[in-house]
Formats: structure tokens, sequence, C-alpha cells
């Protein structure tokens, strides 16, 4: 039998079969909690720092106090991801609140748990990438930035989970959320672009979107091609008529959108810009001095 792959929890490795926390932690019972996605190519983890100042940012959000440095957790996943052997992986950081009573209060949780799953990692397809991908305006909006804002990567995804429900429901491939004043917010677990007349633009964070590190790697591709990049708040219809409009992501990379509720975007074939941004993405990530290495 292959060896199974094996998860650090709060200092330890267990195999992936054993690898459990308590049913009293509030992770579960309530959500409480940060994490990252993040994803190693070549040997080299993509954006570590970034993916960790954005943990530690969360958590001192929520008022959580991660046991480790930030030090001490980049080695973490590093040694984490030596001991499967990994290259080429999706990382899942996750600080939970810890174990508490069955009451919400977060002061009963004495001692916060670090999870770190490194794992193979499940591309999107080539017909995506290729074609594009259909999404749908979803019902569901993005929880404003004065309640469970996606600003803060917390444990609570059920925002996210409902639009993708959603989607799934309606034949699309995946959701995108309005903010409360009915402006683009984001897809589920994706920031969102368009192109209008050469220009690109994507929602401010005012619409409760993350401050995704796709996108804000992707703005700086775009930048130093020549391209102007403008945050802007995008309605239905700026999207309905954008030349080009495409998600980005950790799992999705950059990954084009052909319509949006039925309505074809641009020629419904993945446009000039989008293309030359998903070369140049393609071949920044291979880079070293993009990441940090696992193996030296
Ligand atoms: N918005 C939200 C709400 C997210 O959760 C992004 C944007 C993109 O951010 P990055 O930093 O990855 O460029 C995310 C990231 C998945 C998956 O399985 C994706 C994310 C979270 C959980 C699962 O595709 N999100």
């Amino acid at each position: 039998m292959e060896k199974e792959l094996q998860v650090y929890i709060d200092g330890a490795y267990y195999p992936k079969s054993q690898a459990k926390i308590s049913v009293y932690d509030h992770g579960l019972l309530y959500g409480d909690g940060v994490f990252e996605g993040i994803r190693a190519y070549n040997g080299v983890v993509f954006k570590l720092k970034e993916h960790i100042d954005r943990l530690y940012r969360s958590a001192h959000a929520i008022m959580l106090k991660i046991p480790l440095t930030k030090e001490e957790m980049t080695q973490a996943v590093v040694e984490t991801l030596r001991r499967n052997k990994l290259k080429d992986a999706y990382i899942r950081l996750v600080v939970t609140r810890g174990v508490g009573d069955l009451g919400l209060d977060p002061r009963k949780c004495p001692k916060p748990s670090v999870i770190i799953i490194t794992d193979s990692i499940s591309i999107m397809s080539k017909e995506a990438k290729e074609k594009g991908i259909s999404a749908m305006i979803s019902w569901v909006r993005r929880n404003s930035v004065d309640a469970s804002t996606h600003e803060i990567k917390s444990l609570n995804y059920l925002n996210s989970v409902l639009g993708k429900i959603e989607a799934t429901a309606s034949g699309a491939d995946e959701a995108i959320c309005l903010d409360k004043n009915g402006v683009i917010a984001e897809g589920v677990g994706e920031n969102l672009f368009i192109v209008k007349d050469g220009k690109i633009f994507t929602p401010p964070s005012s619409t409760g979107a993350l401050a995704g590190i796709t996108a804000q790697f992707v703005i700086k591709l775009a930048r130093s091609l020549g391209y102007e990049v403008t945050e802007f708040n995008i309605t239905p219809f700026q999207l309905f008529t954008a030349d080009e409009a495409f998600f980005t992501g950790t799992a999705a990379e950059i990954v084009p959108i052909r319509e949006v509720n039925k309505r074809q975007i641009g020629d419904g074939k993945p446009g000039p810009v989008t293309k030359r941004l998903m070369d140049a993405f393609q071949k920044a990530v291979a880079d070293p001095a993009e990441g940090v290495p696992i193996y030296q």
C-alpha cells in the first residue's frame, strides 16, 4: 500500500486517515477560525510569504492568537511538504479557535489548533482554460464589510457554499456574488476581472471581496505588460457587455468566463488580453523568485 499523506496538527504528524480534531473545536461548531489555500509549483511554494501574512491578518481581525511565529509557520509548511515528498501541491493551512464548550464565547477556547494539509492538486480542466467557463450571478449577496466579510479568510464559508450550490443547481460552472448595493463583488472562491476597450477593471474590497493574492499578482503582471488596471464598482450590465472577463484564484489561476447568466461575454471565447495574462502567469509561477523553495 502506498504510504499515506501526513497531516500536521499542532506540531505532530498524523496519517491522513487519522488526522482528526475534536468535535468541541469551535472551528467546527461555529466556523470560528481562519485558513489559507496555497499552491506549490515544481518545488516552490508560490507566494508563501503573502499567504502567511494574510493568514495572520485574518487571525488578527478575529482576535485569534496563532501559537506559532510566521517563521515557524513557514518552516512547518515546508517540512510538511518535504515529509510528503511533494513538488506540485495544494496546501491548506487552517487555524481553528480550538476546543471550548458548547457556548460560542472564544474565551472558553484556551488553545488554537494549527492544521497543515498538503495534498495533490486537482487542477482546473484544460477545456475550462481553453474555452472558458459559464458563470451565473446568484441571489446570494456577498456578506458585507460590516458582517462576516470575506475580506477575512475565515472558516465561515457558507456564503460562498450557498453561491456554489445555486450555480450548480442552475447548470453554471461558477457563481458570482453581488455586494449589497448590487455591484459585482467576486466569485465564490475567485476574484473577478473584466476587460473593456483594452482596460482592465476589478471590484474594490469595499464590496466585501477578498484581497486575492493571485489577483494582486495578476494586476502587477498586467501593469508590467502596459495595461491600465483600475478598481471599479462593476455593475451586472457592465459585466454582461464587457469585451472579456476572467476569474483569478489559487486553484483557478486565471480562467476565462465565456458567459454570465446566459449572456455571451465578448465573442464567447477567451479574449486576447486574458490569453496574454494566462501565458504570462504560467511563465511567472515557475520562477523560484516568486515563492519559497521546498528542497534546497
Ligand atoms: N475570493 C475568495 C472568497 C476566496 O476564498 C479568492 C477570492 C482568491 O484568492 P487567492 O488569494 O487564492 O488568489 C479566494 C480563494 C477552491 C478554494 O477550492 C478557493 C478559495 C478558498 C477555498 C477553496 O477553489 N479561495
